[in-house]
């Protein structure tokens, strides 16, 4: 007996909580002395709504399952016991997503005013357990987390990722692998570039020949494909239970030569285009001064509309080279007009600017400053997506096997260590809504390549968005993420080994 107990103490494996690989860091950490283990028999209590607070109970268990082989026991309770609790608080909190970790050798109390919060709790608490917690087989470990607590909230409210699946299509599970990484990281928006020169991928009943022609082909001519309008519901499903939100992008009026291929009558000479697969931009364009484009936009816009919950439907804009500027400007002011019919509110690249911005329009700044101070001037609110720095196709130095480069080599200092706040001046932080990673798939075939772009960087834009910038140093970041780099070897991600980082940095144990 005594001999056991010597044993298990020996096992306790207190991490102080300061020294814990969180990514993105929190805004406050306090370390106690002990450690608190979860076991087969650790119940989750449930404090509140159980039809909110039961869902991400039960995402907690499904992340869990597999590598514990546990299945917790829900029960529904009103004040905090033994156990793991998530408690979904009534009264006000003053911050969206803000959330608490309380941690005793009983129990945990995750906490929050709201469900995004408290399902951001969950995912600190994962953070808090052995990296064997994502092995997809029963590992014989235990596991422990330190006691101590984690306050935290968000700085800006807009942290997103954009996929560009219209260069080369993804398929749906590689798009439901791609919410689970950006949600782990907290990020809460996902960007789907759906439609461009080489492929149209979202299903629109009213204009069929756009997937049935549009969708099928891709850069490099292979086949493409499409999201039926129910794959695009189940992906929109999978990202709510995540708290992300889907943002769907059909590009205009440029970057559409897919739907011109589709349909002769929009193209101003009545004469369908051939269907592309290099990687030009700036040579396509709707035909603005026919009334069928209008018609055409009204229809796709609605049926996105009628199945995109969020708010934002975004328009592209960009690289229009073959718009004239007296077309694009009445054209962008008459779009922006049929999103608002449809109850939804615009985003676009930063080129929009040149037109009159409708109020709640969202410009992306992408490239050019001076569009984002147009932007800004007019009213409007900024999304920081700078291609030198956010874009996660490029690639890390001149030897990446992918990606482009043509904004710069971005290694993984270079995506930490600028802030949101000062990148753009006369962009001031209440005129930004956030940050949002883009990844233009031109050279980007598949998941690993996906991934091999991803990881590290996104954990560092990821960082950007959530963690203010007085809390944030590279050197500190550097080490929590060579520590954290565990995870990614336990879910089978091959990240880019950047000579930057000190990988082999190793647990700082008591
Ligand atoms: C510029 S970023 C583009 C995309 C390309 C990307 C490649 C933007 C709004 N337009 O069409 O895919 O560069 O990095």
């Amino acid at each position: 007996m005594v001999i056991a107990i010597l044993f298990s103490c020996e096992e306790q494996v207190n991490i102080d909580l300061n020294q814990e690989d969180f990514l993105p860091k929190p805004r406050s950490i306090v370390n106690a002395d002990g450690t608190f283990e979860i076991t087969a028999s650790t119940p989750i209590n449930l404090l509140g709504d159980e039809a909110k607070v039961g869902p991400i109970a039960d995402f907690f268990n499904e992340r869990i399952n597999k590598s514990t082989g546990f299945e917790l026991t829900k029960r529904q309770i009103s004040g905090a016991s033994s156990g793991i609790n998530l408690y979904l608080i009534d009264e006000g909190e003053e911050f969206s997503e803000a959330y608490r970790v309380e941690i005793t050798k009983n129990n945990v109390i995750v906490s929050s005013a709201n469900e995004a919060g408290l399902f951001y709790g969950v995912q600190t608490l994962l953070q808090m357990l052995p990296p064997e917690i994502h092995a997809d087989s029963k590992q014989d470990i235990k596991w422990q987390v330190s006691t101590g607590s984690v306050r935290d909230r968000p700085a800006y409210g807009y942290r997103g990722t954009m996929l560009d699946v219209a260069r080369h299509f993804f398929s749906v599970d590689d798009v439901k692998r791609v919410i689970d990484h950006i949600a782990s990281y907290k990020m809460n928006r996902l960007h789907l570039h759906l439609s461009d020169d080489q492929g149209w991928r979202i299903e629109i009943k009213a204009w069929p020949n756009l997937t049935k022609i549009g969708g099928t082909t891709q850069v490099g001519g292979g086949k493409g494909g499409f999201y039926t309008q129910e794959q695009y519901k189940d992906i929109v499903a999978y990202a709510a239970k995540q708290f992300v939100t889907i943002v769907p992008e059909i590009d205009m009026p440029g970057h559409t030569n897919a739907a011109l291929a589709s349909y002769a009558e929009l193209n101003c000479d009545g004469k369908a285009t051939d269907l592309y697969t290099g990687t030009e931009v700036g040579f396509s364009t709707l035909c603005v001064d026919k009334e069928i484009t209008y018609k055409f936009i009204d229809d796709v816009i609605r049926e996105l509309a009628e199945m995109t919950p969020g708010e934002y439907i975004h328009i592209g804009g960009d690289e229009s080279h073959v718009t004239p500027i007296e077309d694009y400007i009445p054209f962008m002011e008459r779009v922006q007009g049929i999103v608002s019919k449809h109850n939804k509110k615009s985003m676009a690249w930063d080129e929009i600017a040149h037109a009159k911005l409708k109020e709640n329009t969202i410009v992306q700044f992408w490239a050019e400053e001076e569009n984002a101070k147009k932007g800004v001037m007019q009213g409007a609110k900024v999304l920081m997506s700078p291609a030198k720095r956010a874009y996660i196709d490029m690639q890390y130095d001149s030897t990446t096997r992918i990606g482009l480069h043509w904004a710069a080599y971005i290694e993984a200092d270079s995506a930490y260590t600028w802030n949101l706040e000062e990148y753009v001046k006369g962009v001031n932080p209440d005129q930004i809504i956030g940050i949002e990673a883009p990844m233009w798939t031109e050279t980007i075939t598949n998941m690993d390549d996906i991934e091999y772009m991803m990881f590290p960087r996104l954990t560092a834009l990821a960082e950007i968005g959530w963690t203010e910038t007085a809390n944030r140093s590279w050197d500190d970041y550097k080490e929590r993420l060579a520590r954290h780099s565990e995870v990614w070897n336990v879910k089978g991600i091959n990240y880019y080994k950047s000579p930057r980082i000190d990988w082999e940095q190793k647990k700082i144990e008591e």
